[in-house]
């Protein structure tokens, strides 16, 4: 077990449905604090920096345009191996395939407008985080509690 962060993107169909609160609370639910949060509009480049692993393939332009399109809600989630447990509250990539109880599962019908995007990795949440939040952007829960502790 470990404390983790990880990157979290309720993307334009969930900003636009209405859905922010729901995935947020489903987050909130299980545990995990919210160490960051904004809400924007997503420009190329740093959505093209995002999906970078992607380029090149026939779903990138979608890709690109869908997450510039409108309004999106980044923030990172912290808490006990967020990365991976984050990605099972989220579900499979293709909402048909995930299941019951996920978000994507519950709420999704496409591959295309998959709702919510979660990083796959230690390396890709410390990568992906670096592009959408500046460090004094973070607060750490984790260690803010544990600094309470140590000095009371
Ligand atoms: P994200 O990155 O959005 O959390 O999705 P996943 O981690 O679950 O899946 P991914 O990186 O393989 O895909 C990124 C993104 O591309 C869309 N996509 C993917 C698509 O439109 N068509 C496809 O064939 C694939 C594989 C959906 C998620």
């Amino acid at each position: 077990m470990a404390i983790e962060k990880t990157l979290i993107l309720c993307k334009a169909d969930t900003v636009a449905r209405g859905l922010t609160g729901e995935v947020l609370a489903r987050f909130e639910r299980r545990g995990y604090t919210i160490a960051a949060m904004k809400i924007l509009v997503c420009d190329e480049a740093r959505a093209k920096k995002h999906y970078a692993e992607h380029e090149g393939k026939p779903f990138f332009a979608g890709l690109v345009g869908y997450i510039t399109s409108a309004p999106i809600v980044a923030l990172v989630l912290e808490g006990s191996d967020a990365i991976e447990g984050a990605r099972a509250t989220i579900g499979a990539t293709n909402p048909i395939k995930a299941g019951p109880g996920t978000i994507r599962g519950d709420y999704g019908q496409t591959i295309g407008r998959n709702l919510v995007h979660g990083s796959d990795s230690a390396e890709s949440a410390a990568r992906e985080i670096a592009i959408w939040f500046e460090p004094s952007e973070i607060f750490s829960r984790t260690n803010d509690l544990e600094q309470w502790l140590v000095s009371n």
